[in-house]
């Protein structure tokens, strides 16, 4: 059976640690719990995993799977009032997901911002 997905899956644009929160799950709210989440950015979706990327990679054979966030249609935001930490900024799926991101490090909190309102606007154009 052929599992290679299509390339452009396998682009990954960027990648690293982030504060994340989730704060929606198909427009129902959810407690705010923030952990640090391993996130991989490619050209139509965010993956968020709980764990290291370490363990991450060594979790992949006992098939643990990261969520999934579709960017095809998302909105991104600044999110100051969202709460009491600094760099915070939204994303919100058209399933009606919202996750807070958040850096304490300015510069890495605009570089993923970037990153992400990038790969969101090259799909708009599609
Ligand atoms: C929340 C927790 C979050 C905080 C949130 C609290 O309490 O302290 O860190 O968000 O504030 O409700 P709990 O753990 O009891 O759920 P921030 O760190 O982003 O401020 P909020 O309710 O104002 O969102």
């Amino acid at each position: 059976k052929d599992i290679i997905p299509p390339l452009e899956q396998l682009m990954v644009e960027k990648e690293g640690y982030l504060q994340k929160a989730k704060i929606a799950d198909g427009g129902k709210k959810l407690r705010k719990n923030w952990a640090t989440s391993w996130i991989v950015l490619s050209s139509r979706k965010i993956e968020f995993y709980k764990e290291s990327k370490q363990q991450a990679l060594s979790n992949m054979k006992t098939g643990n799977k990261p969520e999934s966030v579709d960017l095809c249609g998302a909105h991104i935001e600044w999110a100051k009032e969202k709460s009491s930490r600094k760099n915070v900024f939204q994303i919100t799926t058209v399933s009606g997901n919202e996750f807070l991101l958040q850096s304490d490090i300015e510069f890495i909190t605009l570089d993923w911002f970037h990153a992400i309102k990038n790969a969101i606007d090259r799909l708009t154009v599609l």
